[in-house]
């Protein structure tokens, strides 16, 4: 049997080139040779407020990006969070099963609530619904950033623990992140990690941004004044992450393109990846465009909901019966 992956994307704002190198690739490369289920996680975006009409629109905008960039729904599973009732059930026999403490210590958590006592509650429990959207498939492999490998480490051990206590169960799960590309960094700040939510927007580079704009967040973007192309993520963040970006886009290794540049200024090197990342960008867009009009976008989730649907009504049956809920 092939290996099962799980994995999913919030619809917030723009997808960037963080969301695409440390995830979405691997999304299509998986697609190949294991059995994927890939999600459109609208139930955590709403951990935050969201204007309803427009997370309607991102919702389909992610899922035509999901298409735009390889996804091929004959391969793949693509469907919505919330067209799955069972996300939500499992999640609340999952919290059930947990500790506060152990919710306390995610580092997202930590971050996004900044330690406000008026943190929403969906945030703290966000990561009980991430494990239940993985454990609905019985996933063996969850391709993510790694910003998420803290969720996908606790996933395993609420596996691990609800099996233990009522048999057999759920799979227990395994991270999967890029060799190269796994956390790319913030162009302004590149000692953080892109992010949608960042308020500059020449922080990151959105799969949808014009030629124009991304010649300006690169040019634009921080560096450091040594002037030397070399990679050190601790004293050159910047140009590190930099050659991250054009090692993935050019397929030449960071080695090899140190190598090319040797001798040559910042500047040169920027115009380049500029060529570089706009190439790669302008058949997505084009190709995004045509899906995001296309009546054959409903299609592929209302297939995809009912697919996913039927697969998640197993485990949840599963569920229910070691837990003790009545079957009438
Ligand atoms: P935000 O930064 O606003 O929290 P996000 O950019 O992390 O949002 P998500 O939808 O939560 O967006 O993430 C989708 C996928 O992209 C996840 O697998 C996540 O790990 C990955 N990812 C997000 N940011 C980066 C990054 N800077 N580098 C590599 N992978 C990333
Ligand atoms: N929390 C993830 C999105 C996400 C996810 C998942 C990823 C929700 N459910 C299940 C993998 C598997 C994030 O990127 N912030």
């Amino acid at each position: 049997m092939k290996p099962k992956v799980f994995s999913g994307v919030q619809p917030t704002g723009n997808i960037h080139l963080g969301n695409y190198i440390g995830a979405l690739r691997q999304f299509v490369e998986l697609q190949d040779t294991m059995d994927c289920v890939y999600c459109i996680v609208d139930m955590h975006s709403i951990t935050l407020p969201q204007d309803p009409e427009q997370l309607r629109q991102t919702t389909l905008d992610v899922a035509a990006l999901y298409m735009a960039v390889g996804l091929d729904p004959k391969k793949a599973t693509i469907f919505v969070q919330s067209t799955v009732p069972q996300h939500a059930e499992l999640s609340w026999v999952l919290t059930c099963n947990s500790y506060t403490g152990e919710l306390s210590r995610m580092t997202q958590f930590k971050d996004k609530s900044k330690g406000s006592e008026s943190a929403p509650t969906g945030l703290f429990t966000y990561p009980l619904l991430m494990a239940a959207d993985i454990l609905l498939y019985d996933a063996n492999i969850v391709p993510v950033g790694n910003d998420q490998k803290q969720h996908i480490e606790l996933t395993r051990d609420l596996a691990i623990r609800f099996n233990n206590k009522f048999g057999d169960t759920f799979v227990v799960p395994d991270y999967k992140g890029m060799e190269v590309g796994a956390r790319i960094m913030a162009l302004d700040e590149p000692t953080k990690k892109m992010s949608k939510s960042a308020e500059n927007i020449h922080s990151r580079i959105s799969l949808l941004d014009k030629p124009e704009k991304v010649k300006k967040s690169i040019m634009k973007s921080t560096t450091d004044s040594e002037g030397i192309i070399r990679y050190d993520v601790s004293e050159k963040p910047g140009i590190s992450n930099l050659l991250t970006i054009y090692s993935v886009f050019s397929g030449k290794k960071i080695d090899e393109v140190v190598q090319q540049y040797e001798g040559s200024g910042y500047g040169q090197f920027k115009k380049d990846l500029v060529e570089i990342v706009n190439e790669h960008l302008d058949p997505i867009q084009k190709k995004y465009y045509e899906i995001r009009e296309s009546e054959e976008l409903i299609k592929v989730l209302k297939e995809g909901g009912e697919k996913a649907g039927a697969i998640a009504e197993n485990t949840m049956k599963r569920v229910r019966e070691k837990i003790g809920f009545i079957n009438l």
